[in-house]
């Protein structure tokens, strides 16, 4: 680029992923472009790399398919056919027909459908008080974390903490247990490459061989869903071996005989049976864990994505209590770090609306303001009956930071839904997405170049502030701006609709908590990110833990429920993220497509290749109980047998059939937390000669 022409300035990554990226940003600002993305050497976390995605925010950021002003549909639902409107013109119209919906159905008939497109605590929660502040159905925000939150809780309490990453090289032994770090996690690799430096092991634990498998020193497959029975059946060889901690186990757990006589029944052979790992490497792996004490599990959600993926998770996770390893720096275990922010969340997204005596006297009176006990919830697993079967129906579908047509489950019910000539939806979006094009409204929104914000995190314990660095582009506004300004045509009064990201800010950081003590929003401002005043080494569950008693809860033991094929669907399908997505975003930025190979492919072992007649390269037909999708094969001994496995959750366009992989997914929820069984599909792999239509 050309000298002079272009400065420098920092940002942080917006997208739902623990690293929370601290990024350094080239910018034309003449142009109002964003040139250059890198990793902000500086950061203790970000290292100075970002990952193989963000490096093409400029691309997402300047696409071309960028909606850059209102848009009103001008042909059928689905079509992509709008023309374009004036600011005042959508709102005025949209303001009516809500109006007009909550006068005659009331505010049970709205429903916000919301996820995490973007990270920042004013552009992510906030939104919601507007939503709350007219007694809008409240979405259950179940689509990834709430079955990990669960299990969690159930040993570990509230607020949910882990093994701090910056601890990790001084972990002895480490299992990456259902995550596939170096796509999710790619910050992980730099603290797992000095704890192998100072001497650890690591081995994955996944029904499939992938990037992270290869990074480890050894992978264990394993049938999906059978977590519970390979931590039973470890715990056992631990406790037949005197390697547990008694002394730890007394002090710092409860419930601990329960759950010892569970294990007892998961002999190797049971293990081995229920999970394909052969018992002597069940034994092998259970006393390398245990002998190094020092040892240390990063999972993840994915692994929680099956019908009792929350107790799978409960089970592993107990492992480091077992054993003590939460005395050690740098054992233990991480699902997340968000609770480690101790922020004033009173008021984030009007949870004071929703909470009303948590919180005292509301800061304000408004039109619309009821809050309500029995206020309808909607599981967002099943948007797709709540859009087709739900009584008195939903007239209303406000979409932000979300993309459900491709990534909620069972699409067909959710297309459908979505092309009810009678529900009035309005989309916010930076890309025209597929969910877009279903729109009554588009409302081109802001991307975080573009508008300020406060950022947590689920990897790590910065703070961190983003600056708006970049004009809007076209006619962009963030959602809270919109939400505001429809406030305004309703005539609310509820204060809170109105914050800035830095009003927000100040309320959130008002905490007398010691670990926020001395992070001012101006400190933020100054310096970009802070790390929370968390104590070094972090050890949080060295005695006990925030649960009721105080204790770390083996009771009641995790239930082992497996992931079971059914008879016309005999194989599990598995659905990670891919290396180049993060979620749907970036599945239409042309370079990341192409360095997923341009198209989604369905990987199958040989064994299951020669039983069902597929060859390498041919085309199938997937289906499932919900429906049926085309992919192209390709034969890998990468998953286990009786797994396949599609990376990504491709944008429809880029699918052979144009149905993304969500067409044969159900709604089926996980046994704790109410969460999504992405990962436990049980479909048939039929190739194309073979498949009668
Ligand atoms: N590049 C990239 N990074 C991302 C994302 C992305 O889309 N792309 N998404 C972000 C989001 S929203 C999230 S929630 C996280 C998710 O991060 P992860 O939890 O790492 O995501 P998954 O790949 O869904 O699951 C991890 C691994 O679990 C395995 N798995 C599935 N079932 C089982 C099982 O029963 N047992 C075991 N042991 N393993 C199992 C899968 O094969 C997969 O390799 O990643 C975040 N980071
Ligand atoms: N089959 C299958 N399905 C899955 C998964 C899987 O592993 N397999 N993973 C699941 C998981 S873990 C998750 S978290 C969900 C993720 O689902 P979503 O949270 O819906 O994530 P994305 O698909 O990335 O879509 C986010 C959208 O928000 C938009 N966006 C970003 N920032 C803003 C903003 O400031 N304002 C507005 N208005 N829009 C914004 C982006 O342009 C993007 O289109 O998907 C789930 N779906
Ligand atoms: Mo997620």
């Amino acid at each position: 680029m050309i000298g002079g022409m272009t400065k420098t300035a920092r940002a942080v990554c917006p997208l739902d992923c623990p690293d929370t990226c601290s990024l350094i940003l080239t910018l034309d600002p003449q142009a109002n472009r964003l040139l250059k993305v890198e990793g902000d050497p500086q950061h203790p976390i970000t290292q100075g790399f970002a990952c193989v995605k963000t490096y093409r925010y400029p691309e997402r950021n300047h696409h071309p398919e960028r909606p850059l002003y209102p848009l009103r549909r001008t042909g059928p639902k689905g079509s992509g056919q709008f023309e374009r409107v004036g600011w005042d013109e959508a709102l005025d119209e949209i303001a009516q027909r809500l109006q007009h919906i909550l006068d005659t159905s009331g505010g049970q008939a709205v429903l916000p459908y919301h996820y995490a497109g973007t990270m920042g605590l004013h552009q992510y929660e906030h939104p919601l008080a507007f939503f709350r502040a007219i007694g809008a159905a409240e979405l259950e925000t179940t689509i990834c974390a709430t079955a990990g939150a669960a299990a969690w809780e159930a040993s570990y309490g509230f607020p949910r903490m882990g093994t701090d990453p910056e601890d990790i090289p001084q972990a002895r032994f480490i299992f990456l247990w259902g995550i596939n770090s170096l796509h999710t996690n790619t910050h992980l690799t730099p603290f797992l490459k000095q704890a192998r430096h100072n001497g650890a092991r690591i081995v994955h634990i996944d029904p499939y061989q992938s990037l992270t498998s290869r990074f480890a020193d050894e992978h264990i497959k394993l049938r999906p869903g059978s977590d519970a029975a390979l931590a039973y059946g470890m715990a056992r060889v631990i406790l037949e071996h005197r390697l547990h901690d008694p002394a730890y186990i007394e002090r710092a757990t409860q419930g601990f005989a329960a759950f010892q006589e569970t294990a007892q029944a998961w002999t190797l052979e049971r293990t081995e049976a229920a999970t394909g790992v052969p018992a002597a490497t069940v034994e092998r792996l259970a006393l390398e864990f245990a002998r190094a004490r020092a040892s240390f599990i990063r999972t993840s959600y994915g692994m929680t994505r099956h019908p009792g993926g929350g107790s799978a998770l409960r089970a592993v996770i107990l492992l480091p209590a077992l054993i003590g390893a939460w005395q050690y720096p740098g054992g233990g275990a991480l699902l997340t770090t968000s609770g480690v922010f101790p922020l004033n969340r009173k008021y984030l997204g009007g949870k004071h609306l929703i909470e009303p005596e948590a919180s005292g006297p509301r800061p304000g009176a408004a039109g619309y303001l009821r809050p309500n006990p029995e206020v309808r919830r909607i599981n967002m697993n099943q948007l797709g009956s709540a859009l087709t079967r739900l009584e008195p129906p939903l007239r209303a579908l406000f979409v932000f930071n979300s993309n459900p047509l491709v990534v909620a489950p069972n699409s067909g019910a959710v297309r459908q839904g979505m092309q009810r000539e009678d529900l009035f939806t309005v989309v916010l979006e930076q890309a025209l997405t597929e969910t877009a094009r279903y729109a009554d409204y588009v409302l081109p929104a802001t991307t975080f170049l573009e508008h300020p914000d406060l950022y947590t995190a689920y990897g790590h314990h910065y703070l961190s502030w983003n600056a708006a660095v970049l004009d809007p582009q076209g006619e962009a506004r963030p959602n809270t701006q919109v939400f505001a300004e429809l406030a305004r045509r309703l005539e609310l009064e509820e204060p809170t609709l109105y914050w800035s990201a830095e009003e927000l800010a100040q309320t959130l950081l008002a905490s007398d908590h010691p670990w926020l003590k001395g992070i001012t929003l101006e400190r933020l401002q100054a310096e970009g990110y802070v790390r929370l005043n968390t104590p070094r080494a972090f050890l949080p569950f060295k005695d006990g833990a925030p649960t009721p008693t105080g204790k770390v809860c083996f009771d009641p033991p995790p239930a082992v429920i497996l992931t079971e094929p059914e008879a016309d669907y005999p194989l599990i399908l598995l659905t990670p993220p891919a290396k180049h997505f993060l979620n749907s975003t970036y599945g239409h930025v042309e370079r990341l497509v192409a360095g997923e190979g341009g198209e989604p492919v369905l990987w199958i072992h040989p064994q299951d290749a020669a039983l069902y007649g597929v060859a390498d390269g041919a085309t199938v037909h997937i289906r499932s109980r919900h429906g049926e999708v085309i992919r192209r094969a390709k034969v890998s001994p990468a998953p286990i047998p009786g797994t396949v496995v599609l990376e990504g959750t491709w944008w429809e366009r880029n699918a052979p059939d144009g149905k993304g992989i969500n067409w044969l997914t159900g709604e089926g929820l996980t046994d704790l937390g109410a969460g999504s069984t992405f990962h436990s599909n049980p479909v048939a792999v039929i190739p194309r000669s073979n498949a009668s239509d």
